[in-house]
């Protein structure tokens, strides 16, 4: 089966009440490719609320969680709340998340187990920063991302459906510098190599592999057409009309 084109709006910190319910009310009323899976993810506080308006087709995902089930973790909150409050998904590993909140490489892969035992859903991001991609060691970088993952979780093909990866070069997160379809390729190919040697060749088949960073209406088509990319994780353009063109690049 050919893998499903996907496309997922990270929000980040971003908008108030009625700017979620403009963006929500914009996606309700408009033709969505139906052979691409659709999520939004919007901060945590507007997440019940959207998990409501939304219309059918759009799934919901939270940006973050904890490695905890319940306790005194104040400010976080927990992959089985997730699951409780009917938000499928979560979004693990964003670079954000590494880079100012202290995410290292094993919280990561903690966050991820936690996540695939209350039966969540999970796009995990991986990437690398300027430095290490000008010193050649994108790859490297990607895959060990990837296996610390790995170790942590176990058997990583009993749930690869639940797991979409993320490619997001950190130098191209919100920068309006995007990757080339050659640049990107690359490594979601690199990426596939790897779940076929360290998860399975069916896995390595049926696993989306999507591109994040600065993507736009004007970059996606060339995108979308890369053989082992299979859709995006959308910032910044997720908050405006084009998120809709995206959607449907693959059309
Ligand atoms: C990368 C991406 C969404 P943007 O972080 O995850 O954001 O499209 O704004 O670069």
């Amino acid at each position: 089966m050919p893998r499903k084109f996907f496309v997922g709006g990270n929000f980040k910190m971003n908008g108030l009440l009625a700017d979620i319910d403009r963006i929500v009310d914009h996606l309700n009323a408009s033709h969505l490719d139906p052979n691409t899976e659709v999520l939004i993810s919007p901060p945590a506080i507007y997440l019940l609320h959207v998990r409501d308006r939304v219309k059918k087709g759009i799934e919901v995902a939270a940006q973050n969680c904890y490695s905890e089930k319940q306790g005194a973790f104040t400010g976080e909150i927990s992959p089985l709340q997730i699951a409780d409050s009917g938000i499928p998904w979560v979004i693990i590993g964003h670079s954000e998340r590494r880079t100012l909140f202290g995410d290292i490489d094993s919280v990561v892969a903690e966050k991820v187990r936690a996540a695939l035992e209350e039966g969540l859903n999970i796009i995990l991001c991986v990437g690398e920063t300027l430095a290490q991609r000008e010193a050649g060691e994108t790859l490297k970088i990607v895959e060990h991302q990837l296996d610390c993952v790995k170790r942590e979780i176990g058997p990583w093909a009993e749930v690869c459906h639940r797991i979409v990866i993320a490619y997001e070069p950190v130098w191209a997160i919100g920068t309006g510098k995007v990757a080339s379809a050659a640049q990107a390729q690359e490594v979601h190919a690199d990426t596939r190599t790897w779940l076929a040697s360290h998860v399975g060749k069916e896995a390595a088949e049926d696993t989306r592999i999507i591109y994040g960073g600065s993507v736009s209406a004007k970059n996606c088509v060339e995108l979308a057409t890369q053989p082992d990319l299979d859709g995006f994780l959308v910032g910044g353009a997720s908050l405006k009309p084009e998120f809709v063109d995206i959607i449907n690049s693959h059309l």
